[in-house]
C-alpha cells in the first residue's frame, strides 16, 4: 500500500492525482520549478519541493532532484503523469533501486513498446492486426527500395524510435523514395539517436481510435472501451470522445480482445492505451501503445462513470484490479483549451490570465490549474484546461459543450475556446466525420 506518493509533474495532471490521492487518505508530496512557485499543484499537496529552474531538463526531467525530493520527504512512490518521466524506463530501473514504487508500467513493458518496430513484432505475435510492412529495421536504402515495391506504394518510412510523427514520411512514388529514405533516417538520427526505420503500407483516410487496458500485479487485465482521437492538429489533439461515433458493439469488442491480448504479452501493469488506425472499411491496425496515463483519460472515466487515476495508485500499490468491462454508458467530449492563438496557426499564447470564469452544471467538468491572476509560463504545454462534457447521447453531449463553451471566460490570453465553438456547429463534427486529415483539409476561419 502506498502511504506518500510524490508526483513528479505540474499543471492540471498532478492536481489531477492530488484529488485521487486526498479522497483516498494518502499523503501528497509536490515537486515544482522556479516558474511554478505560484501553481496550484504546489499549494494543494501535502508538501512542496522546489526541483530546480524553469527549464524541465533542469526541474522534471532532472531524476537526481526528483528521486532526492522522494528521499528527504519519504515518499513510498513516485506518480509520473504524463509526459516528462513518464516512459522513461531507465527513471523506473532508479526508482526500483531506490525502494521507490513508480506508479506504471514496469521498465521491460516501457522498453518494449518504445522501440515501434519491436512493439509492432509484439503486437503481432499476440494476434494483434498490424499493418503490412517490414520484417523489423530497413537495412538499406536497396532493400527498402525493393520492399516498397513489393508493399506497393504509398508507403510510409518510421522512426523506430520515433512517436507522434517525428521522423515519418509519407511515400507515395518510387521518384520519392531516396530522399523520403534520408531525410527520415536523418530526422531520426538528430531527434532520437537512432537513425533506423521500419516500413508500413499507407492507411489512407483512417481514424486514430484507442483503446484504454488496465492491468494489476496479479495478471488481471482488462480493456475499458475506445476513445475518438481523429480531431487533430499536427498530432496534437484537440477533442477527444468516447465512445466513438463509428465504433460499433462488435468492432468495440474485437479491438477490447486484441488490446488485451497485446498488453498482456508484456505482462503491463497499470493503465495504458493501445492506439489503432481505422480504416474506412472498419479494419483496425495496431499504431503504437502509450505505457502512461493520457491526457484525455476523463472521458472514458465519465462515459463509465470510474476513476482511472484511483484505480492507477492502487493497483500500483498492489491491490486487485476493481474495475469491470462494459459498454460506455453515458457519451463524453473533451475540449482542450489550450493557450494559444487559433486565428494565427495555433501560437503559444503566454501570459497572465485576468479574468477567469469556469463552466458548471450537471455534467459538466473541467480538470485545470489556472485561475484569475495565474501566469502562464512559457517554458511548458500549451494546454491549460480540460473542458468534459458528458451526457446521455452524442447529440446531447455536443449541445451541452456549446453550451459550456459558451459559458467560459478567459481573458488576458488568446485560447482555442473559438475553435471549439465553430467544431460544435460544423456539420463534419456533428454527423462524426473526421479523420486525422480533416484540419489539414478545413481552414477552420475560412468555414466559419
Ligand atoms: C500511419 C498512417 C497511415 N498509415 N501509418 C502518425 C503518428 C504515428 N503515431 C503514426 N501515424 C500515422 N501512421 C500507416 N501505415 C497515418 C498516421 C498519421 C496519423 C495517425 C494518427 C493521428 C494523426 C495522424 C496524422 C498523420 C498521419
Amino acid at each position: 500500500m502506498i502511504k506518500k506518493l510524490l508526483i513528479a509533474n505540474r499543471g492540471e495532471i498532478a492536481l489531477r492525482v492530488i484529488r485521487a490521492c486526498k479522497e483516498l487518505g494518502i499523503k501528497t508530496v509536490a515537486v515544482y520549478s522556479e516558474a511554478d512557485k505560484y501553481s496550484l499543484h504546489t499549494k494543494f499537496a501535502d508538501e512542496a519541493v522546489c526541483v530546480g529552474p524553469a527549464q524541465s531538463k533542469l526541474s522534471y526531467l532532472k531524476v537526481t532532484s526528483i528521486i532526492a525530493a522522494a528521499e528527504i520527504t519519504n515518499a513510498d512512490a513516485i506518480h509520473p503523469g504524463y509526459g516528462f518521466l513518464s516512459e522513461n524506463a531507465q527513471f523506473v530501473q532508479i526508482c526500483e533501486d531506490h525502494n521507490i514504487t513508480f506508479v506504471g508500467p514496469s521498465a521491460n513493458a516501457i522498453n518494449r513498446m518504445g522501440n515501434k518496430s519491436v512493439a509492432k513484432e509484439t503486437m503481432k505475435a499476440a494476434g494483434v492486426p498490424v499493418v503490412p510492412g517490414s520484417e523489423g529495421i530497413l537495412k538499406s536504402l536497396e532493400q527498402g527500395k525493393v520492399l516498397a515495391e513489393e508493399i506497393g506504394y504509398p508507403v510510409m518510412l518510421k522512426a523506430v524510435a520515433g512517436g507522434g510523427g517525428k521522423g515519418m514520411r509519407f511515400v507515395y512514388d518510387k521518384e520519392d523514395f531516396e530522399k523520403a529514405y534520408l531525410t527520415a533516417s536523418n530526422e531520426a538520427e538528430v531527434s532520437f539517436s537512432n537513425a533506423d526505420l521500419y516500413m508500413e503500407k499507407l492507411v489512407d483516410n483512417a481514424r486514430h481510435i484507442e483503446i484504454q487496458v488496465i492491468g494489476d500485479k496479479h495478471g488481471n487485465l482488462i480493456h475499458l472501451n475506445e476513445r475518438e482521437c481523429s480531431t487533430q492538429r499536427r498530432h496534437q489533439k484537440l477533442i477527444e470522445e468516447s465512445p466513438s461515433p463509428i465504433v460499433n458493439a462488435d468492432l468495440r469488442r474485437r479491438m477490447g480482445e486484441a488490446s488485451v491480448k497485446g498488453a498482456k504479452a508484456v505482462n503491463y501493469v497499470g493503465p495504458g492505451t493501445i492506439e489503432y488506425l481505422v480504416d474506412t472499411d472498419l479494419n483496425f491496425y495496431f499504431m503504437e501503445m502509450n505505457t502512461r496515463i493520457q491526457v484525455e483519460h476523463p472521458v472514458t472515466e465519465e462515459a463509465m462513470s470510474i476513476d482511472l487515476i484511483k484505480e492507477q495508485i492502487l493497483v500500483a500499490g498492489g491491490d486487485k484490479l476493481s474495475l469491470k468491462e462494459y459498454a460506455p454508458k453515458y457519451h463524453s467530449i473533451e475540449c482542450r483549451i489550450n493557450a494559444e492563438d487559433p486565428d494565427h496557426g495555433f501560437r503559444p499564447t503566454p501570459g497572465m490570465i485576468t479574468s477567469l470564469h469556469f463552466p458548471g452544471g450537471r455534467g459538466v467538468r473541467i480538470d485545470s490549474h489556472i485561475y484569475q491572476g495565474y501566469s502562464i509560463p512559457q517554458h511548458y504545454d500549451s494546454m491549460i484546461a480540460k473542458l468534459i462534457c458528458t451526457a446521455d447521447t452524442r447529440g446531447e453531449t455536443i449541445q451541452k459543450m456549446k453550451r459550456a463553451l459558451g459559458e467560459m471566460v478567459v481573458e488576458g490570453i488568446k485560447t482555442t475556446i473559438p475553435f471549439h465553438l465553430w467544431m460544435m456547429d460544423n456539420p463534419d463534427f456533428i454527423a462524426g466525420n473526421i479523420d486525422t486529415k480533416y484540419l489539414e483539409r478545413v481552414n477552420w476561419k475560412d468555414n466559419s
